[in-house]
């Protein structure tokens, strides 16, 4: 449902001197950017949960598939009893399909739209009231402390949907190592990885028939808008998103209509027509090196699971 109207919506800007400066950063960067975390406001995390129901977006059908077939295999190897974190929770649909299987001691769910996640909690509290659990909205993006409500247990991070591919293969080294050093001795991550496959394939998930990836996209210059006073004119620009073989990565631009010139607090910039700004890459791995790259940062790859086409992998690694 797209209709909802929630307080993030309406209520006046928020951001941190660090947001800003990031932005003001990217929007002057010879090849502009700007960070897909800003994909991410309520109705972007609302856009995000319908390409995940459209027919070409497959990554979120195929991981459910596995998690559904190897179910019982998957908490065979990564444990009952945990402190279940997940990172960029959502709407926490996919961990809560695992809770019967899992039966965490805590869930932790992390996201950086802070009022969705804590929305969603709400509701899933009360189909499950016997989990203890905890929402925190927070990037885990960059750093990474757990507050004092996280229990001490044992831990297992739970990184679904391919995520990771939104990093460079570089920085997810450094976002896995970051992650395997708060994993003690004994917790581990259960993780979703996209494999690499044929181009079409990742043309139609990421420039979908029905316009929702296009209108995910643009959703980040309304969200920009709002952060940094800017005036970026919606209608002015256009969703590109396509596979670039020779990186291993779809690349998601957003693309001049016209020239124009964007002002915002404390800058502007003057963009031709068909110059673009890079707002997301999402790597697909081939599984071997999904496997180098976890070890690569201190775990050690015990399971993993795929689909009979060989798409996606699910990885249970232990620290
Ligand atoms: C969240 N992330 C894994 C998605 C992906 O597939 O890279 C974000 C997305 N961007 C466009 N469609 C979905």
């Amino acid at each position: 449902m797209l209709t909802s109207c929630t307080p993030e919506d309406v209520a006046a800007p928020r951001h941190s001197a660090h947001e800003a400066d990031e932005l003001h950063t990217g929007l002057q960067a010879p090849a502009a950017w700007i960070s897909p975390k800003y994909l991410y406001d309520a109705l972007g995390s609302k856009l995000f949960e319908a390409i995940c129901e459209l027919p070409e977006y497959y990554p979120t059908r195929t991981e459910a598939s596995i998690f559904e077939r190897y179910g019982a295999e998957i908490a065979r190897s990564a444990g009952t009893g945990a402190t279940l974190i997940d990172l960029g929770a959502g709407n926490c649909a996919k961990a809560a399909a695992l809770f019967p299987l899992l039966q965490p001691a805590q869930y932790v769910a992390i996201d950086i739209s802070t009022d969705f996640v804590h929305d969603a909690l709400a509701r899933l509290r009360q189909r499950f009231p016997q989990i203890a659990m905890e929402a925190l909205g927070m990037d885990f993006s960059s750093s990474f402390e757990l507050p004092p409500q996280v229990n001490a247990g044992r831990r297992l991070f739970f990184y679904p949907g391919s995520s990771i591919g939104n990093f460079t293969p570089d920085e997810a080294q450094g976002f896995l190592t970051r992650l395997r050093a708060q994993c003690g001795n004994d917790g581990g991550v259960l993780i979703g990885i996209d494999l690499a496959k044929d181009a079409a394939t990742l043309d139609a998930a990421y420039d979908d028939a029905l316009g929702v990836t296009s209108a995910f996209n643009l959703n980040l210059l309304r969200h920009v808008n709002r952060l940094i006073d800017a005036d970026f004119d919606i209608k002015g620009w256009q969703h590109r998103g396509a596979y670039n073989a020779a990186m291993g990565r779809i690349e998601m631009h957003l693309e001049a209509r016209s020239a124009q010139t964007v002002h915002w607090r404390g800058g502007e910039r003057r963009f031709e027509a068909g110059e673009r700004i890079h707002t997301e890459n999402s790597y697909k791995y081939q599984q071997a090196d999904a496997i180098g790259l976890l070890e690569r940062s201190g775990f050690e790859a015990t399971h993993v699971w795929t689909d009979p086409q060989s798409w996606f992998a699910v990885i249970h690694a232990q620290a």
